[in-house]
């Protein structure tokens, strides 16, 4: 069975790898997907982003990375995959992933949408909360890969405040 696991990933956190590491034993094949968007700026490329996944996940076999334009469902249906998988941390996530997996059901009906609950370490941890932190001089470390840590220093030392 194949799940993907569709987001933005800018850039991908401990909270992000801990899901796909628990899907990768759940399903034959976890891809990865990085949705390309451009009404949104992000701090990373497509290509940067598709590179960090890719360094991070090396050790998990069946783990695929790539990157999709358009509809999730689509994409999915493109790929043959059967399920979604998707991270919930708090009641504000699922408001927001309940409308989503009824929206793409009605969409595609033979996808099935699979939370993972986020583990209890990272339950405060975003993509979001990570970039405030790095641009304020604060320490990442325990939050992103090291070479992913690298990057983000590395884009803010570039574009300092
Ligand atoms: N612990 C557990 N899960 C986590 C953590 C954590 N610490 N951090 C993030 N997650 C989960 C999120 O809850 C989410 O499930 C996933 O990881 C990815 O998170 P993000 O923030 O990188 O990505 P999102 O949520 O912004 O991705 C949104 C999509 C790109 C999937 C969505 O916008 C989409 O499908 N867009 C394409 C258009 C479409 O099909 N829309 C739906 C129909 S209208």
């Amino acid at each position: 069975m194949i799940a993907i696991y569709p987001g933005s990933f800018d850039p991908i956190t401990f909270g992000h790898l801990d899901i796909i590491k628990r899907g990768s034993h759940l399903f034959d094949r976890v891809i990865v997907a990085v949705l390309r968007n451009p009404n949104k700026t992000p701090l990373f490329t497509i290509q940067d982003r598709m590179q960090q996944i890719r360094r991070a996940t090396q050790p998990l076999a069946n783990v695929e990375v790539d990157s999709f334009e358009g509809l999730t469902v689509t994409y999915a249906k493109l790929r043959g995959a059967s399920a979604l998988l998707r991270g919930l941390r708090a009641i504000s996530d699922f408001e927001m992933e309940l409308q989503m997996a009824h929206i793409n059901k009605t969409l595609f009906d033979q996808i099935e949408t699979v939370f993972l609950t986020t583990s209890n370490e990272y339950s405060f941890l975003s993509s979001s909360v990570v970039k405030e932190v790095a641009k304020f001089g604060g320490a990442i470390d325990h939050l992103v890969p090291q070479h992913v840590a690298l990057d983000i220093y590395k884009c803010y030392a570039k574009n300092p405040l």
